[in-house]
Formats: C-alpha cells, sequence, structure tokens
C-alpha cells in the first residue's frame, strides 16, 4: 500500500476486491509517469501521435462513436430524500442505485490494470481547495487528470494531512450506452461512473467533484461552486477587475477568458484564471473570492483559429491531447473553422475522401466531432494570470450571467440589486449544444449556467444564493451582476454583434460600472448602457444595430416573465418567496412601461 491514510487504502482494497483488475498503478503525477503512460497507450493504438515536426508532444484519441458527449439522461444525484436532489436532477434512491452500480463494475477490471489518481481541485496550499481520489482503468483518464488538475504525490500529501478527500469510481466497462451511469452520492462524497470514457463523464474531478458535489458541500459550508470562468481585465492605467462568468457548455467561456483585445483597445489585457469553473468563498471583509479548481482546458476544437482565440490556438501546437478531431494528410490536427489546411480522415478514422459510412463525404458530417476537445495545461496559457495559483484566490468585481439566445435578451443588462440578480441568474435560458449528447439548438432554462451540474434542489440553490446578501459583512461589497447575450440575430439569421476579441467593450462597460464611473439607463429589466457608453470605434457597427442590440420588447418579456414564474413554480416551496418579489417588480415595471407611461424604476 502506497499511503497511510486507513480509508484510502481500505477503500482501494474493496475495489480491487469487487472490479479484479490485473494490477494496481498508484499514480504520482510525474512527468516520466505521464511520459510511459503515452507510450504505451500509443502501443496499445489509444493514442496516434500527430505530426512530431509542427506539433511536438500531440497526440489524438478518437473514442467510440456513441460516446462523445455528456449524457444527462444518465446522470443521477442519489440522496436519502428525493426533494433534496430536485426536479433539476435525475434522482434514484441510495440503496437501488449503489446495487446497480455494483453489479456493473464486478469484475470490470479484469485483464485491466486499476489506476488510482489522487488529485487536488484547486492550489495545493490553498485552504479553499479540495481532494479527491479517482479510481479509473483508463490510462487517457489519467493523463487528462494529469493536465487538467494538481494529482499525484502533492495531493496525495494534502489528503494524508487532512484526512478527506472525495472518492470517485470510474470504469470505461464495455462503453455500452445501455450500461452507462453517472451517480453522485453527495451525502457520503462519492461518485460512480460507468461506461464512459468522454469528457465530463469520465474525467470525475471536473463537472462531478468540482460542480455537483462541491455545489453541495458548498451550500453546507456556505461558499459557491458555479459553472463560470475567471478573468482578469487590466486597463491601460494598470487597474484590474476580475470578472467571473457563467455560461453553458460549448457556449464561448473558454473564448471570453482568453480574449485578445482588438487594436483599439491597445493597453488592455485580459488575463485568464479559469475557463469553466470558480469557487467562490467570502473573506472577512465580505468580499467574494474566486478560486479556479481546474490546472488545465478541456476546450471545444470547432470554431478556434487564429482569429477567434489566438491565445487557445497557440497555447495547442504543443504537448495537447485532442479527441475526437480530424487530421490533415499530414498528420496535423484539424477541425472545422480552423481556416488553414484540409482533412484527409475524419474524426471516425475514415479517409475524408472514401465512401464509407461516417466519412465526411458520405455522411456530409463534419471531419471533426461538434464537441471535440483539446485538453491543456494551463501553465501554456501565455495570459494565464500571475493570481492564477494564489491560495486566496482572487476578488471578484463582477458577475456575469448569458446565455445563446437569438432573440429577447439584449447584449448587456445589470441588475437592479443582488436579489434582482439572483433572479436574472435564476432565469438564464440557452440554446442546447453539442456538449451534451441530444438535439442541439433548443432553448432551455439554464439557471446560472447549472441545469446539469448543481447537486442539489435548485430552489435551495436560489435560496442559498441569495444569502449572501445577508452573510456578507459588507453586503456593498458583493460583485454586481450583469446578463450579456453575444448571440442576438437580425431577421436574416445574421449575428449582431461581432463577439469574440471585441467582447471587450461590454466588459469595459461593466468595469466602469463597477467603479461608478458612468450611468446607465434604467429600464423595466434592469440598468441598460447609453449607447453611446459602449465603445464602438472601429467597429463596423450602426447606431441602428447598437439600438436594436439594447432594446427590449415590452410585450415579448411580460410573456418571457410569465415563463420564468412558472418555471420557477416547478420548484414548489423550496423556491424562495423573494424570487417571486423580484419577478412581481419587474413585472410592474414592464407593465407600467407597456401602457406608455413614465418607466418605473426600482
Ligand atoms: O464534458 S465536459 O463536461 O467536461 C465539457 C462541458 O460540457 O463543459
Ligand atoms: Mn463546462
Amino acid at each position: 500500500m502506497t499511503t497511510t491514510n486507513k480509508a484510502l487504502q481500505s477503500w482501494v482494497k474493496e475495489i480491487e476486491a469487487l472490479t479484479q483488475p490485473s494490477l494496481i498503478h498508484w499514480c504520482n503525477g510525474s512527468d516520466d509517469e505521464y511520459d510511459a503512460l503515452v507510450a504505451s497507450m500509443v502501443d496499445s493504438e489509444t493514442l496516434q501521435p500527430l505530426n512530431p515536426e509542427t506539433h511536438p508532444d500531440c497526440y489524438l484519441h478518437l473514442s467510440d462513436p456513441s460516446d462523445v458527449a455528456r449524457v444527462e439522461q444518465f446522470t443521477f444525484v442519489c440522496t436519502d430524500n428525493e426533494t433534496d436532489a430536485g426536479p433539476n436532477n435525475n434522482w434514484m434512491d441510495i440503496v437501488t442505485a449503489k446495487r446497480k452500480m455494483n453489479a456493473l463494475f464486478k469484475g470490470c477490471m479484469q485483464g485491466r490494470t486499476l489506476y488510482v489518481i489522487p488529485y487536488c481541485m484547486g492550489p495545493i496550499d490553498s485552504p479553499y481547495a479540495r481532494c479527491g481520489v479517482e479510481i479509473t482503468d483508463s490510462p487517457y483518464v489519467v493523463i487528462n487528470m494529469k493536465l487538467m488538475t494538481r494529482m499525484g504525490d502533492q495531493a496525495l500529501a494534502r489528503i494524508e494531512k487532512e484526512g478527506q478527500f472525495v472518492k470517485g469510481l470510474h470504469s470505461t466497462g464495455e462503453l455500452d450506452p445501455e450500461r452507462r451511469f453517472i451517480m453522485h452520492f453527495p451525502e457520503e462524497n462519492s461518485i460512480m461512473s460507468y461506461g464512459s470514457g468522454y469528457g465530463g463523464n469520465a474525467l470525475l474531478g471536473k463537472k462531478c467533484h468540482a460542480l455537483r458535489i462541491a455545489s453541495w458541500q458548498g451550500r453546507q459550508e456556505g461558499w459557491l461552486a458555479e459553472h463560470m470562468l475567471i478573468l482578469g481585465l487590466e486597463s491601460p492605467e494598470g487597474d484590474t477587475h476580475y470578472i467571473a462568468a457563467a455560461f453553458p457548455s460549448a457556449c464561448g467561456k473558454t473564448n471570453l477568458a482568453m480574449l485578445i483585445p482588438p487594436e483599439q483597445y491597445s493597453g488592455w489585457k485580459v488575463w485568464t484564471l479559469g475557463d469553466d469553473i470558480a469557487w467562490m468563498h467570502l473573506d472577512d471583509e465580505g468580499q467574494l473570492r474566486a478560486i479556479n479548481p481546474e490546472a488545465g482546458y478541456f476546450g471545444v476544437v470547432p470554431g478556434t483559429s487564429e482569429k477567434t482565440n489566438p491565445c487557445a490556438y497557440n497555447m495547442i501546437q504543443k504537448n495537447t491531447i485532442y479527441t475526437n478531431v480530424a487530421q490533415t494528410a499530414d498528420k496535423q490536427p484539424w477541425w472545422e473553422g480552423k481556416k488553414t489546411g484540409e482533412p484527409a480522415i475524419d474524426w471516425h478514422g475514415i479517409d475524408c475522401s472514401s465512401e464509407q459510412e461516417g466519412s465526411v463525404n458520405i455522411a456530409k458530417g463534419p471531419a471533426a466531432h461538434p464537441n471535440s476537445r483539446f485538453t491543456v495545461s494551463a501553465k501554456q496559457n501565455k495570459n494565464y494570470s500571475s493570481l492564477a495559483e494564489a491560495p486566496e484566490g482572487v476578488p471578484i468585481s463582477a458577475i456575469i450571467f448569458g446565455g445563446r439566445r437569438r432573440e429577447l435578451a439584449p447584449l448587456v443588462h445589470e441588475s437592479f440589486s443582488w436579489e434582482h440578480g439572483v433572479l436574472m441568474g435564476a432565469s438564464v435560458a440557452s440554446e442546447t449544444t453539442a456538449a451534451a449528447a441530444g438535439q442541439v439548438g433548443l432553448v432551455r432554462r439554464d439557471p446560472m449556467a447549472m441545469k446539469p451540474f448543481c447537486g442539489y434542489n435548485f430552489g435551495d440553490y436560489w435560496e442559498h444564493w441569495l444569502s449572501f446578501a445577508k452573510k456578507s459583512a459588507q453586503p456593498e461589497k458583493l460583485p454586481r451582476i450583469f446578463h450579456v447575450n453575444w448571440f442576438r440575430q437580425d431577421d436574416a439569421g445574421e449575428f449582431l454583434w461581432p463577439g469574440f476579441g471585441d467582447n471587450i467593450r461590454v466588459l469595459q462597460w461593466i468595469a466602469q460600472r463597477c467603479e461608478g464611473k458612468v450611468d446607465a439607463q434604467a429600464t423595466p429589466i434592469g440598468f441598460f448602457p447609453e449607447i453611446e457608453d459602449i465603445n464602438t470605434t472601429g467597429l463596423e457597427i450602426t447606431a441602428n444595430t447598437m439600438r436594436e442590440l439594447l432594446s427590449i420588447d415590452t410585450h415579448v418579456w411580460l410573456e418571457e416573465m410569465d415563463a420564468i414564474k412558472v418555471y420557477l413554480e416547478q420548484y414548489g416551496d423550496r423556491t424562495p418567496q423573494e424570487l417571486y418579489r423580484q419577478l412581481a417588480k419587474v413585472i410592474a415595471r414592464l407593465k407600467v412601461s407597456e401602457t406608455g407611461k413614465l418607466q418605473a424604476i426600482a
């Protein structure tokens, strides 16, 4: 045994007896270990080396074609009391779930190696960081966890000191979609995942631990685990605001976190702290501070180019694991939106010119899977913030919620108060993307972008969010809350806002609001910028388009508020009354403005 921690020792023994592996490997997290695993995966053809001249130490993994995204329908939160999981989660009772999972895991690692991966979510010396141990039979998971977390000896040392860790058991099983389940047991800090080797289903430190289990812990202990990027916006004067922003999967969090300012913004910098998850705590002064529990990125590849995200594009030229992209004839990785090169072999591993099913020609599908991913260490990001490893985290000035919406939601607006901001977050709706299995492009409610990730009843979650206004020693120090929509389209289906680097124009207004430097217009749904306060120098955008981006249709918004009310009601008496009070205020203001009277203010 390679640990002094008794609980870990006996858990590994118990899992060994259950799964019957041929070998046990305790991961130390070293580079040598990573290299050896990569070499053996190349031998077994589960990894393909990419062109070493153009992409040194880059590898391609092609997953099973049935296993390319998170599977929300097979993801469960198992609690004593069903209502604690809430209508936002699939629920199964603990005994049935364990029986089912134990049957699947029984003997499943015969002939395989069992890897024990101790990992730490958050800077290793941060009081806010938490550890876990993932047991898996997938070397692909091990190498991804090495890039995505602080993994190995250091994490084990912390576990031995603290005596606490989240238990995550994973097996790829037979990759049979009928035998695929991701189960969470938040009351005992454990996860069991079977039958998928992909992303959030298998890298248990990410969505399973750092969001579902951590959100539950955060509620018990008074902090927040959120599906948010964290960035630092530095002005030419050298002032930096830290901003946390929640968007659903595959809506541009990685791009925003790595934004490169356009020419007109010389002297401005965006520093990345995280691109997916934020853990936020109130400090003694009542300031909300955030850490990024992760140490790397598992980003969507399609659409990443020198133009859309030069930072990520440069980062993934070396030491990167690619999953489900295509390849050029000379073995460079290729994907839709790369803007250079041509695919020769698609993500099924099939020659693009062949007539075989699955190839681009026949299926007319993309050569790279729309949810294909890169895994890369954050250290390769040249804009990685110097405070990203700070144990105490960074002070958050603003929280942004957003979704992908063709219509309705304006480019940006600010809440009237913390409580109104919580309603704004709870009301987020977005079009579904390829990050989860299922139809793409349907609008669904995705409160705080946490629909697939909140490990407990949304009603209790909103109450927890609201409690920060009372808990903070100085509530006026709480971040201001904004909502953005980069995805509004005109009648012809064209995007109205350029997005990408130009989003800094909106961030600048947000920073000015936080500093109290700019006035705003009170509308029924929140504070809007005056059109001239969004800097559009150098942009080809007309005043009319800006007006359209910052307009709302009162009638449609009244309908939206009714729909939000119906949605909130699904959570029964767990929905905080405060949200209904906030909703009633918005409706009253909309009605006043609809009848043409003067717009009332909060
Ligand atoms: O597959 S993951 O859950 O890690 C990616 C995502 O959906 O954000
Ligand atoms: Mn995500």
